[in-house]
């Protein structure tokens, strides 16, 4: 069984990462949503990673705020792709977050999305696409929610647009 793999470092994150979960409902595509923090409960992290792979997890997501290394910690305990999700608060604002999700080292990627709620409806976006690569009914659902996209931008301008 393939699915999608969330993992935040704290509950005080989950209330952004709900979105993310949602995103992924709204498409049918199966997930498992833990809280794990790299530092505050390493072993537990390392663990589900394995624990994960072995039952179909074929995309990973990390959501942590501050000096955010969950992203950093998946992705040195398996080679399936790891998306981080910074999250907002502390002192910087997430900014924080941000650089430590997003420098990693060459060989060790992070796919990194925007801050907050919008980067974590986008994480679960990724982890979709990359899903669809091999999977063609996810990849016409995706394509179809694209084209409503579309549809909305001219059904909201229509409402409000001024031409001359
Ligand atoms: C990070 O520290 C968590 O991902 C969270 O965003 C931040 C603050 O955690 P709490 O102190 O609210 O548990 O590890």
């Amino acid at each position: 069984m393939n699915f999608v793999s969330i993992i935040m470092g704290s509950k005080s994150d989950y209330e952004v990462m709900k979105n993310c979960a949602n995103t992924l409902e709204m498409f049918n595509v199966k997930y498992e949503l833990i809280i794990s923090s790299a530092h505050r409960s390493p072993e537990r992290t390392k663990n589900y990673i394995k624990e994960a792979e072995a039952k179909g997890a074929k995309v990973f997501i990390a959501a942590a705020g501050m000096a955010a290394h969950l992203a950093g910690a998946l992705a040195a305990g398996t080679t399936k792709p790891v998306i981080g999700v910074p999250m907002k608060g502390g002192a910087m604002d997430g900014m924080d977050a941000m650089l430590s999700t997003v420098q990693m080292p060459s060989g060790m990627p992070v796919a990194t999305v925007a801050l907050g709620k919008a980067g974590a409806i986008n994480a679960a976006y990724l982890a979709m696409q990359i899903l669809s690569i091999t999977d063609s009914e996810l990849a016409a659902k995706i394509l179809e929610d694209r084209i409503v996209k579309e549809k909305n931008v001219e059904n909201d301008s229509r409402e409000i647009e001024v031409l001359i």
